[in-house]
C-alpha cells in the first residue's frame, strides 16, 4: 500500500495504559477500524488448526514479544480484508513494540501518519490489569506475568516509541485521568493531525 491509499496510525503505551478503550472510542465517531496486534494473536492462538497456538500461549504468558513473522501476516491480512471492504483508516493497537517490526511494517506493508502514545505510570497501569484480571480470563493478567510485560514495556517497546518520537511522528497522551478526559485529549490530538 502506498501513504496516499491508507491511513496507519500506531497506538502504543503500556500494558494497561488504556489502548484498547480508546481506541473503542475512536472507531465510534471516525471510522477507523480497529487492529489490535494482541487481539489478532490471541484469535490465532484459539484458531483450531494453527501451527502457532502454542508458540503465541507461551510468549503472552511470559510478556514476550512474538517472532514478527507471526505478528506482521495477521496485521497484513487483515488491513487487506479491511481495505477490501472499502476501509483505508486504520489504527494498529499495541504494535509495533519491537524496532525489527516497525522497521519491517513500514517497509512491506505501509509507513504509519503517526503514533499515539499513551503515557502512564506503571502504577496506575498495575491496578487496572489486577481489577481487570479477575474478569478477563487473560493468561497474562496477573501479578508475575505483568511484571515480564512491564519490563519488556521498557526494554523493548520504548527505543520504538523514541524512534518515531526522533521523526516528530509522536503524539503524546496523558492515561492518569478518567476515560472520557483521556478521550477529549484523544480526539484533541486526532483532529489536529486528522488524515
Ligand atoms: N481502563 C482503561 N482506561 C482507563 C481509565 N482512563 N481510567 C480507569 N480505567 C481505565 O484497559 C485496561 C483496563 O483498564 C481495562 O479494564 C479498562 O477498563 C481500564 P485497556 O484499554 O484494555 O488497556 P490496553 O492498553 O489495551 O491494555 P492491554 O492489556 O491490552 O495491553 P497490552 O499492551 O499488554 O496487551 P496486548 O493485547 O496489546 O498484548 C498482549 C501480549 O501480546 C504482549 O504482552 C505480547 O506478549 C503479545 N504481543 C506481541 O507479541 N506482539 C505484538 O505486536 C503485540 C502483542
Ligand atoms: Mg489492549
Amino acid at each position: 500500500f502506498s501513504e496516499d491509499e491508507v491511513s496507519v496510525i500506531f497506538v502504543l503505551g503500556g500494558p494497561g495504559a488504556g489502548k484498547g478503550t480508546q481506541c473503542a472510542n475512536l472507531v465510534k465517531d471516525y471510522g477507523f477500524a480497529h487492529l489490535s496486534a494482541g487481539d489478532l494473536l490471541r484469535a490465532e492462538q484459539n484458531r483450531e488448526g494453527s501451527e502457532f497456538g502454542a508458540l503465541i500461549k507461551h510468549y503472552i504468558k511470559e510478556g514476550l514479544i512474538v517472532p514478527q513473522e507471526v505478528t506482521i501476516a495477521l496485521l497484513k491480512k487483515a488491513i487487506q480484508q479491511n481495505y477490501e471492504n472499502g476501509i483505508r483508516r486504520f489504527l494498529v493497537d499495541g504494535f509495533p513494540r519491537k524496532m525489527d517490526q516497525a522497521l519491517t511494517f513500514e517497509k512491506e506493508i505501509v509507513p504509519s501518519k503517526f503514533t499515539l502514545f499513551f503515557d502512564c505510570p506503571e502504577k496506575v497501569m498495575l491496578k487496572r490489569l489486577l481489577d481487570r484480571g479477575k474478569t478477563s480470563g487473560r493468561a497474562d493478567d496477573n501479578a508475575e506475568s505483568i511484571k515480564k510485560r512491564f519490563r519488556t514495556f521498557v526494554n523493548t517497546s520504548m527505543p520504538v516509541v523514541e524512534y518515531f518520537e526522533q521523526q516528530d511522528k509522536v503524539v503524546k497522551v496523558s492515561c492518569d485521568h478518567s476515560v472520557e478526559l483521556v478521550y477529549d485529549h484523544v480526539k484533541k490530538a486526532i483532529d489536529e493531525r486528522i488524515v
